[in-house]
C-alpha cells in the first residue's frame, strides 16, 4: 500500500504545514504540547515578575524585564503556532484556567531570593534550551520556526542568569550561600523538567515516529546534566547529588534517583504555588478584557470602513 502524503512527507523530514493533511493523533498531540508550552512561558513570566521591583541594581532590573517580556513573546508566538491546528486563543486560556491542560512543574516552586532569578536563569532556561534545540527540528512547520527564534533569546536568558549566580558565587559567604541554596532547591525540579523516564513516558513513542519528539526525554535530560556539572564546578558549587559521578565507560555523569512522587504531586496540582498561579493568572486576565475589548472593537471599525 503507497504511503500517504503525511508519512512521504514525515520520512523525508519535510515539514508538516498548517494546510496539509495530517492525522487526527498528530493534529491533537501537536495542540497538547504547543499549548502546555505556551503556557509554560507565560505562567512562567511569575516567579521572575516577583523580583522585577526588588532586583539589586537598575541594570538588573533592565535584563530581568526584558527576560520576562521576551517570555510573553513566546507565549503569543506559541498560541499563534498553535491556532494554525484549529482551536482558538480563548479555547487555550480556558483549559489553562480549569486545569485541563498542563503547564511545565517547575514553575509551581516560588522564588526566595535574588539568587533564585539566577537559578532559574542557569538551570530552568539552560534545561529549557536543551529541549528546544532538539524541537527545532520537529516536524511541524508553524513550532520548528517558532523554536528556532525562541532559541535564539532563551542562550540570552541562560547567560543572564549564569551571571548571576557567578556574581553571588564569587561573593561574601553568605552570598555564596544564597546561590548553594538557591542550587539546591532548584537542581532537582530542573531535572523533572524533561518529564518521566523514557520508559514511564506514555506520549514518547507517537512522538518520536511523528518527528514532534526528536530526542527522549532520557537522552536530553542527560545531555542537560553533562553540560550543567561542569558549570556548578567552574563557580565552587556543589550539585546536591551524592551519587553524581562521572563515568568514564559511558562519558556521561552517572546521577541519583529522582523522585517522582514529588514530581507527579507538582504536576497533578499538589505543588506549593499551582493554585496561586492559576489564581494569578485568571486576575491578571480578567483585568486585561478592556485590552482585548478593544482591540476587537478597533478592528471591527476598521473592517466596517472597508466594507463600506
Ligand atoms: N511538567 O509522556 P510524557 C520555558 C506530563 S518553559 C508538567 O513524557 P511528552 C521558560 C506530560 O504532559 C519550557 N507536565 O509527555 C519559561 C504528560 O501528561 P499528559 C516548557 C509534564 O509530552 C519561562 C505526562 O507528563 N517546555 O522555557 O511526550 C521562564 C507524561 O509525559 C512534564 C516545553 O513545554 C513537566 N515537566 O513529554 C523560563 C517543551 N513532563 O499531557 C523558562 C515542550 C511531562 O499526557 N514539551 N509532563 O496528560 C515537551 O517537550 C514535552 O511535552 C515534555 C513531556 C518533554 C515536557
Amino acid at each position: 500500500m503507497p504511503n500517504s502524503i503525511f508519512e512521504d512527507k514525515i520520512n523525508k523530514d519535510l515539514k508538516i504545514e498548517p494546510r496539509d493533511e495530517m492525522p487526527d493523533g498528530y493534529r491533537s498531540h501537536l495542540i497538547r504540547q504547543m499549548s502546555q508550552h505556551a503556557h509554560s512561558e507565560i505562567i512562567g513570566m511569575q516567579p521572575e515578575g516577583n523580583w522585577i521591583t526588588r532586583a539589586p541594581s537598575l541594570r538588573s532590573k533592565m535584563i530581568l524585564l526584558a527576560k520576562v517580556q521576551d517570555e510573553a513573546g513566546h507565549g503569543l508566538y506559541l498560541y499563534s503556532a498553535c491556532e494554525t491546528l484549529g482551536i482558538t486563543r480563548k479555547q487555550m486560556i480556558e483549559e489553562l484556567q480549569t486545569g485541563k491542560a498542563k503547564y511545565s512543574s517547575i514553575f509551581n516552586y516560588p522564588t526566595l531570593t535574588w539568587a533564585d532569578i539566577g537559578a532559574i536563569g542557569w538551570l530552568v532556561d539552560g534545561a529549557a534550551i536543551v529541549n528546544q534545540v532538539s524541537l527545532q527540528k520537529t516536524s511541524y512547520g508553524p513550532y520548528s520556526r517558532a523554536m528556532i527564534k525562541i532559541c535564539k533569546e532563551e542562550s540570552f536568558h541562560q547567560r543572564q542568569g549564569y551571571e548571576i549566580i557567578c556574581t553571588l558565587a564569587k561573593g561574601t559567604d553568605e552570598q555564596k550561600q544564597m546561590a548553594q541554596d538557591a542550587l539546591n532547591r532548584w537542581w532537582w525540579p530542573s531535572i523533572m523538567m524533561f518529564g518521566p523516564h523514557d520508559k514511564d513516558s506514555n506520549r514518547s513513542e507517537k512522538a518520536l515516529n511523528w518527528k514532534i519528539k526528536r530526542e527522549s526525554n532520557d537522552s536530553l535530560r542527560q545531555s542537560f546534566i553533562d553540560k550543567t556539572v561542569p558549570q556548578a564546578e567552574l563557580i565552587g558549587l556543589k550539585v546536591p547529588d551524592d551519587k553524581l559521578i562521572w563515568n568514564e565507560k559511558t562519558n556521561h555523569y552517572d546521577f541519583g534517583d529522582i523522585d517522582w512522587e514529588e514530581f507527579w504531586n507538582v504536576v497533578n496540582g499538589k505543588g506549593l504555588c499551582n493554585k496561586e498561579r492559576i489564581e494569578h493568572h485568571k486576575k491578571a486576565h480578567n483585568e486585561g478584557e478592556w485590552v482585548r475589548k478593544a482591540a476587537v472593537a478597533y478592528s471591527e471599525k476598521k473592517l466596517n470602513k472597508k466594507v463600506a
